[in-house]
């Protein structure tokens, strides 16, 4: 199956969305004996991203800016056999959608959240985001953004989520690891994708060159002093010649689910 639909794709040639949805076929693919795909639902924001429930052809649900979550959330309640995947957006859900984020977190239900974090609200012609450094000069903010970045891997880690990562839409191979772990685990699981926007935000050259892997680095993922460490090895602002971004998973712990609590 390649889970493709008739859909024309619309983004702009080159974007990092591409990455993400090859990644995510090519592991619910090698995934179908695991989770048949026709438990998959997913479901998406409002964005660039969104888009991208229309162009994978399993069960979808497209929510309004920064409810996929929560939308998901219910359906987990009715139906456990459901396999939930969330793909959103760093504006749709770190802005609008972060009430929904951390509740998810802490309740720990059993879905993925994929956020493509490309840093930038690109829909709407690239104003700045909770992920945006200080610096983005966008449409709204011509001199910069008056306010510093959140750092959502330190956010997720207090917020009590029990898978935590972080991938790079370019590197699909990788990429396509961690949706499989994911995937697998039992609880709320969550991946920042750092996605370059070609048009508003073109970091691809700087990913690939400050990028490395945290299971090549000897991390232990079951330590959680550690993975809160390794969040704060970037703090999504600097973007100097020394900066170092792990990527991988960086936090994975077993807990009861709100579903089995409920
Ligand atoms: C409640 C609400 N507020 C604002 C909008 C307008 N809007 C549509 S897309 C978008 C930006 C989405 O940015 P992001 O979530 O970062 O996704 P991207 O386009 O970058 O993938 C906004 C603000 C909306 N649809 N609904
Ligand atoms: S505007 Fe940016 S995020 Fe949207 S499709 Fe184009 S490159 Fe991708």
């Amino acid at each position: 199956m390649n889970f493709e639909t008739r859909a024309e794709i619309t983004w702009c040639p080159g974007c990092g969305n591409f990455g993400i949805l090859k990644a995510f076929k090519e592991a619910v693919e090698e995934l179908k004996e695991e989770f048949p795909p026709e438990n998959f639902v997913i479901s998406s924001g409002i964005g660039c991203h969104g888009k991208i429930v229309d162009y994978i052809n399993l069960n979808s649900f497209y929510s309004i800016h920064g409810r996929a979550l929560s939308n998901l959330e219910g359906m987990r309640l009715i139906n456990d056999k459901l396999v939930c995947i969330g793909f959103v957006g760093d504006g749709d859900i770190y802005a609008e959608g972060i009430s929904h984020l951390i509740f998810a977190a802490k309740r720990n239900v059993n879905i993925t959240a994929v956020v493509h974090d490309n840093r930038a609200y690109s829909l709407t012609t690239g104003q700045f985001t909770p992920t945006s450094p200080s610096k983005f000069r966008g449409k709204s903010t011509p001199e910069g953004a008056p306010e510093d970045p959140i750092n959502p891997i330190a956010l997720m880690l207090s917020a009590g989520a029990t898978f935590v990562a972080r991938g790079f839409a370019g590197d699909a191979e990788h990429l396509k690891w961690l949706f499989k772990e994911a995937i697998r685990h039992k609880g709320f699981s969550f991946i920042d994708v750092l996605q370059p926007c070609v048009t508003f935000f073109n970091t691809f050259s700087f990913y690939r060159k400050h990028c490395y892997k945290l299971e090549e680095a000897g991390h232990d993922p079951t330590d959680f002093g550690k993975a809160l460490e390794k969040a704060l090895e970037w703090n999504y602002n600097d973007e100097g010649e020394n900066v170092k971004i792990p990527i991988g998973i960086f936090y994975k712990a077993e807990k009861e689910t709100y579903e089995e609590r409920i």
